[in-house]
């Protein structure tokens, strides 16, 4: 398992490259360029930038994300200019080493929450889900309202896209979740071939949360959705970002299950919990296993049993010791879930050797 931190660059981030070099085995910098908007070709200038300011002290190895534009998604006669736009760019980051990219195939929206400070009982804060909420909330009301709560953009929730929200909505009305399969495999296969010539492996990341939104298709959401996946375009440079906080909001994914039947498919592992609540509600809480519902002990020491060696990374953390960053993207959170996913990793793999040397 390569450990890597997710960074959103010098002066769009409130953590610095100084700090993540003081996290216990950390080697790759998770990082992106989020003012390039989603359907741009990436500048080579911009990319070498970026690599040089992180070479120091990281590899460079994984991206997350480089967006997919709407309008792939949607199958528009259009997507032909973006799809080649996303191929120039995989061939781009393939020339600097990259080795990983991360992204979704989520229509118009990313990860979604109602609370981006939701208090715990112990006074941290933390990104919540009310199902409620949800269920009967305009979108564009939501929308408001995380504008207001928020200093930062998230990742996903880019202007120019929640500034179209009425057209997308109406665009997506005819997208069965059998359509978006469809525009999904045309993308793969097209993007896939470009990606194993450059010698990066492409990730999916799984729907968050992992069901349908205000009506709009979801997809990747489960064991038998990934399965079909990795058919629709079967070669190794088609995998996943096996995320077990995205997926651990559903109680019938069984993440271990599927490390295991997915093994040779995750180039990629996002490691964090959620707590989950009976009315359908969850909240991201911290990594260890007995403080939410996704056993984290279990998922790291499935890793270590088939040999996991593909890159991981902390994911989302609570709010601590009144920490200002962006949301679910602190220092001090992420810091404890790595040496927490390191204490299982450690323990599994000496326990491993005793039983070798026995
Ligand atoms: C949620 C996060 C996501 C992720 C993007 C990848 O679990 O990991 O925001 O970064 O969906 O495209
Ligand atoms: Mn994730």
């Amino acid at each position: 398992m390569r450990m890597g931190f997710r960074w959103f660059g010098e002066g769009n981030d409130t953590v610095s490259l100084a700090q993540i070099r003081q996290i216990p085995g950390v080697e790759t910098i998770v990082w992106s360029l989020h003012d390039v908007p989603a359907g741009e070709e990436w500048p080579m200038d911009k990319i070498v930038a970026l690599r040089d300011e992180v070479a120091a002290g990281f590899n460079i190895d994984v991206v997350e994300s480089v967006n997919v534009h709407e309008d792939i998604k949607l199958g528009l006669p259009s997507r032909d200019r973006y799809i080649e736009n996303y191929k120039r760019t995989i061939e781009k980051l393939g020339e600097i080493g990259v080795k990983v990219i991360c992204y979704n195939f989520m229509p118009i929206f990313d990860w979604l929450r109602t609370d981006l400070h939701k208090e715990l009982e112990d006074g941290s804060t933390a990104l919540f889900y009310e199902k409620a909420r949800i269920d009967n909330i305009d979108p564009f009301d939501l929308v408001a309202k995380i504008n207001e709560n928020s200093a930062l953009t998230m990742p996903g929730w880019e202007p120019e896209r929640l500034a179209h929200l009425t057209s997308l909505f109406e665009a997506y009305k005819g997208v069965t979740e059998e359509k978006l399969w469809d525009n999904l495999k045309h993308f793969l296969d097209e993007i896939v071939p470009v990606a194993a010539r450059s010698g990066i492996r492409m990730a999916i990341h799984p729907d968050d949360p992992p069901w349908s939104i205000f009506g709009l298709p979801r997809i990747m959401t489960g064991q038998a959705n990934f399965r079909r996946f990795l058919k629709l375009h079967d070669h190794p440079s088609n995998g996943i970002t096996l995320c077990s906080g995205s997926l651990g909001a559903n109680p019938d994914n069984d993440l271990i299950a599927m490390i295991h039947e997915f093994k040779d498919r995750i180039p990629f592992a996002h490691i964090r919990n959620v707590r989950r609540y009976d009315n359908g509600d969850f909240i991201e809480s911290s990594h260890r296993t007995q403080d939410g519902s996704v056993d984290i002990a279990g998922i790291v020491q499935a890793y270590h049993d088939i040999g996991f060696t593909g890159y991981a990374r902390p994911d989302h953390g609570r709010h601590l010791w009144g920490e200002v960053c962006r949301p679910g993207y602190g220092l001090y959170d992420r810091a404890l879930g790595i040496m927490y996913l390191w204490g299982v990793w450690d323990a599994a793999a000496r326990s491993a050797n005793k039983e070798g040397s026995r």
